[in-house]
């Protein structure tokens, strides 16, 4: 008994001495850590936390179930570099000037990395980021050149490229773990932006998971085969699952004897040549026998279109689990490090996603699910467990909010709120409205140019350039959109306060038929669309 009593101090001394750095480190890192996890094209649909039911992401749920999850985020403009560039500076496109996936974004406009830097952090910058330049504001960056390849990817280390070999999102997941482990200063609050390619188009999965679902059929959802009926701009679309996904590009019909000559199949075969031979020896026995069994049944008309969508998914949900994975090897690094308390996690992705609704893919429009992105936030210190955010936030909000939690302060140019009193509830005023841009026209997918509002309720939507027509729509009736409402008798008193929110928002964040047109012109120029 007393032997044993012995033992057990010994061994209690030993593990807080082997300990005492973390420990002291806790005391003395008032500032906290920031892990900001951002995917690209992650649909909120396709995160179990939402409970749609298409697939599991345990360890991305797990920072909902141990903080917050939002109901209500959004972007201001659903592209990729434009929210990047919107999430880095707090203001809205048609101010930090990357309207659009063309234009380039200026570094040395001030970001909030660089306010962090300014009150002590560390600062690393991994994965994705599709603004061209040497990133600012980061002490270690490890970005892709544009928009990265699955497997064999290159990735820019501090302005050097170097070719890795293996699967992207395993290999992000690498470097991040290795710059929190080795290459960070220890004992110092960091920042670190782990941001994964995946599941960007052509939704390429890693080895182990190419069988994860090849097994499952999904349902596609109720508005699959939409007519678009009062709403031309998305009858224009170019991005319908049945009409503009490559059979072989998007869907891997990469037939050994070349019958399937689609538009294109040269850009997968470059995919496939980047492979090496095992990774090739893989992938290929996963698909060639449903390329044979595609070959031989050829299905036509409808047949075809749910043949598509079911490709689709299961290649676009797998590609997610290594996501899933890889955030998990974070939180594990955090929690095995004493680091899980102090350090803030969120998981978001850079706009929503189409996973069928409308019978689209890609993203672009006002609506829903490309408007609305994931947010799942987690810190032990401030946010309670299972908190749920209902109000409307947007990606514009995270600089001032990062900085908030870092003491820093917020300069008056920007434009987002942090949200930190209202997580914990310190605070319950919040905005009633939020403000939309979008710009890339003429461009990919044909979605026009068209700007908006959004309340709690409603949503009021301007197509123009091409167009112009305005589209309304009651959320609370309708929340697919099916229901163009404007100039609809009932809804004249809705339609008039939406336009006057609309233009008061334009006024608070200095927009402009002027700022537009000169947008314009630098878009059209930089596309060689005129001189
Ligand atoms: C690529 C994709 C598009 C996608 C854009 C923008 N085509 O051009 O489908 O909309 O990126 O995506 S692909 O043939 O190259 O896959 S974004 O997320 O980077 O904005
Ligand atoms: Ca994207």
């Amino acid at each position: 008994m007393r032997f044993n009593y012995f033992l057990a101090t010994c061994l209690f001394v030993l593990s807080m001495t082997s300990c005492t750095k973390k420990t002291s480190l806790k005391k003395e890192q008032k500032q906290p850590n920031i892990v900001f996890i951002m995917s690209d094209d992650h649909a909120y649909q396709a995160i179990s936390a939402y409970g749609h039911g298409l697939n599991n992401t345990p360890n991305i749920d797990r920072i909902a179930t141990e903080g917050a999850i939002f109901n209500r985020g959004y972007v201001t403009n659903s592209i990729c570099a434009p929210s990047r560039a919107v999430m880095l500076t707090g203001k809205h496109s048609h101010i930090n000037g990357k309207v659009d996936n063309i234009l380039p974004f200026n570094w040395d406009q001030d970001n909030f990395a660089k306010g962090l830097q300014a009150v002590g952090y560390q600062t690393a910058l991994i994965g994705k980021i599709h603004l061209k330049g040497l990133p600012q504001g980061f002490n270690y960056s490890n970005v892709l050149p544009g928009q990265g390849e699955y497997y064999n990817p290159d990735f820019i280390e501090n302005g050097v490229k170097k070719r890795y070999q293996g699967y992207i999102t395993t290999i992000t997941t690498e470097i991040a773990l290795d710059w929190l482990e080795n290459k960070r200063v220890q004992d110092t609050p960091f920042l670190l932006l782990y941001h994964q390619k995946a599941p960007h188009r052509t939704w390429m999965p890693e080895a182990k998971y190419l069988d994860l679902l090849t097994k499952v059929n999904f349902t596609p959802p109720a508005n699959f085969f939409d007519d678009y009926k009062g709403r031309p701009a998305a009858a224009k679309h170019e991005m319908g699952i049945y009409k503009h996904m490559d059979v072989v590009y998007d869907l891997k019909m990469l037939d050994k004897e070349g019958t399937l000559k689609t538009k294109y199949r040269k850009w997968f075969q470059a995919q496939h040549d980047r492979m090496d031979d095992a990774q090739r020896k893989l992938w290929d026995a996963h698909y060639d026998p449903i390329i044979a069994q595609f070959l031989k049944e050829n299905p036509t008309g409808k047949e075809l279109a749910l043949w598509k969508f079911n490709r689709y998914m299961r290649d676009y949900l797998s590609t997610i689990q290594s996501v899933d994975d890889g955030v998990g090897e974070i939180l594990d690094y955090l929690d095995q490090n004493g680091l899980t308390e102090n350090t803030i996690v969120v998981y978001t992705s850079d706009q929503g996603f189409y996973l069928g609704e409308h019978g689209w893919f890609d993203k672009r429009f006002m609506y829903e699910e490309s408007f609305r992105t994931p947010i799942l936030m987690k810190y032990p210190k401030e946010i309670k467990a299972g908190t749920v955010v209902n109000n409307l936030i947007q990606n514009l909000d995270f600089a001032p909010t990062f900085l908030d939690y870092a003491n820093a302060d917020i300069p008056s140019d920007i434009q987002g709120e942090s949200f930190r009193k209202l997580i914990n509830g310190e605070q319950s005023e919040w905005r009633d409205a939020i403000y939309y841009t979008y710009y890339e026209f003429p461009g990919e997918h044909h979605v026009q140019r068209h700007y908006g509002v959004r309340t709690d309720r409603y949503k009021l939507i301007h197509f123009y350039y091409q167009d112009d027509y305005w589209e309304l729509y009651d959320l609370e009736k309708d929340p697919s959109e099916m229901n163009n409402l404007y100039n609809d008798v009932d809804y004249v008193k809705v339609q008039a306060n939406l336009h006057k929110r609309l233009e008061e928002l334009r006024v608070q964040y200095g927009d402009s038929e002027e700022l537009d047109e000169q947008n314009l012109s630098a878009f059209l120029k930089a596309k060689g669309l005129v001189k």
